[in-house]
């Protein structure tokens, strides 16, 4: 299997909580390298952008509003089959529904407040890594 890179966020509601080494200790559990990390407060149409691909969901104005609501950990993991791994390591999008031992199972509250971000696919990767970091950041 292939070495790859996936793109993450400690979501506000985490960083908030205080739990942000609490995940960072979930990503090296899991074997990831980080490539990239920062600590950042989008804007409002930061985040739109980020999920312009639910800009006809009934939650976009909310999840918006929450993702530009305070500092955020955004960071480019690398493992091997990193996309589908950081998803297994965070659990389903909704807590009550994801498997026990999940970060989202164990730390998320709601579907809303689910305090991590992976992406789903190659193609997002890419769009989403490039979306928060240069090239220089990324060797
Ligand atoms: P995921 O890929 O697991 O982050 O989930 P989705 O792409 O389906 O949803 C993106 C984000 O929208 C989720 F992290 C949380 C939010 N969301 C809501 O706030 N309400 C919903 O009903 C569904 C998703």
């Amino acid at each position: 299997m292939a070495i790859d890179r996936t793109f993450a966020i400690i979501k506000p509601d985490a960083v908030k909580r205080g739990l942000t080494a609490e995940v960072l200790s979930r990503v090296h559990a899991a074997k990831f390298q980080i490539v990239a990390i920062k600590s950042m407060r989008l804007t409002k149409s930061e985040a739109e952008g980020f999920y312009a691909v639910h800009r006809e969901r009934p939650f976009f104005g909310e999840l918006t509003e929450f993702m530009s609501s305070g500092k955020a950990v955004v960071m480019v993991l690398e493992a091997e089959s990193a996309i589908l791994k950081w998803r297994e390591t965070m659990g389903a999008t909704d807590p009550a529904k994801a498997a026990p031992g999940t970060i989202r199972k164990e730390l998320g509250t709601s579907i809303q407040f689910n305090c991590t971000h992976g992406s789903d696919a190659p193609e997002t990767a890419a769009f989403e890594i490039g979306y928060f970091f240069a090239g220089l950041e990324l060797i």
